[in-house]
């Protein structure tokens, strides 16, 4: 593996289009091996069919991305659109403790209510959950209310409020789960025809994600596929999309999507599923590293958390620089980031 790391080449391609600051594969502990695991198993873009398949056994933890790492390299095509798409400014505003820091959550969904409460979905069989952070955009020491436990059989994965209701995905239990969006308990099951990664809604649909690089559009009632959108960055597949944070500016609608096992966020247009932009967020990870102890070290995951702030949008709608404002954390991270997001000139290098 050190040997890899040392290949002149892939590492001039990766930092080609990456911040200065230190990898994290430079560091020990988990987010080490997770963006190892990136660099050796992440697929070509011809593999997006079925990453999910791919790729199933080894979301759960970082330990178990590590195994991935026995997978072909295929450098240059992990992470299409870096080096043609426009690199998007981001800047740290503000980092908040989040949750138990013996034991932060393993943030699969993450998403604002309109009042500034946040709701947070997380993963795991066996610890799986769903709870709102009340007045969390105004108060970050709330502490949850409307818990509720998903049986030990399913694992959590993304997140989503539509009017009164809420939905949440599973991994790979075929099912997703509404809930009332005032207590958070569960309503029904609706059969899900794919895997379960990632969610956000507009006013008249809900988008998910399934670990490759196609979008399905969903009725909000019935949770019924109706549309599919295939995201491509620099003219090539993408894959691998995670969380989601749906973003209406009034004149355009925008997908932001976590890319598992990376620092990236895509920002999508929902109408022909282009990458517009993408997130850098390494600085929020060497941040991480710099303040966490050893121990959390070991456990803190990948990036996955993306919850557009209430109101920032707006901003988006009057003014032409389109900055948002995001709350973005990780899987067992102990902090939250608040960034701001600019909205991009210029190419990347
Ligand atoms: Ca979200």
């Amino acid at each position: 593996m050190l040997k890899f790391l040392s290949g002149a080449g892939w590492r001039r391609t990766r930092l080609g289009h990456l911040s200065p600051a230190p990898r994290p594969f430079r560091i020990s502990g988990a987010i080490a091996v997770a963006s190892i695991a990136c660099l050796t198993a992440c697929s070509s873009p011809s593999d997006s069919a079925s990453p999910g398949a791919q790729t199933a056994d080894s979301r759960a933890d970082a330990s178990s991305a590590a195994s991935a790492a026995n997978k072909s390299p295929a450098p240059g095509s992990a992470f299409p659109g870096l080096g043609q798409v426009p690199t998007l400014p981001i800047s740290i505003t503000a980092t908040y403790p989040f949750g138990d820091p013996a034991a932060p959550p393993f943030v699969q969904g993450l998403e604002f209510e309109p009042d500034g409460s946040l709701l947070v979905g997380t993963g795991l069989y066996g610890q799986s959950t769903i709870y709102r952070l009340r007045d969390w955009a105004h108060n970050q020491s709330a502490t949850p209310t409307e818990v509720n436990d998903l049986s030990p059989d399913l694992f959590g994965e993304g997140i989503t409020r539509h009017g009164d209701r809420l939905w949440q995905l599973t991994w790979k239990e075929g099912k997703a789960i509404e809930r009332d969006a005032s207590s958070l308990g569960a309503i029904r099951d609706v059969p899900l025809e794919t895997e379960g990664w990632g969610t956000c809604s507009f006013d008249d649909s809900i988008v998910t994600s399934d670990g490759s690089g196609t979008l399905t559009l969903r009725d909000p009632s019935s949770f019924a596929p109706t549309k599919r959108i295939d995201v491509s960055a620099g003219g090539q597949p993408t894959t691998w999309l995670n969380e989601l944070e749906c973003v209406d500016t009034g004149t355009g609608r925008e997908v932001w999507a976590n890319v598992w096992q990376s620092p990236y966020i895509y920002r999508i247009d929902a109408a022909s599923g282009d990458v517009t932009g993408i997130v850098d967020a390494q600085p929020l990870i060497n941040d991480l590293l710099s303040r966490v102890s050893e121990e959390q070290r070991q456990n803190v995951d990948v990036l996955n958390g993306i919850a557009l702030i209430p109101g920032s949008d707006e901003g988006a709608r009057n003014e032409a620089d389109g900055h948002r404002q995001f709350l973005l954390t990780g899987k067992k991270w102990p902090l939250a980031y608040r960034v701001d997001v600019g909205d991009g000139v210029g190419k990347r290098e």
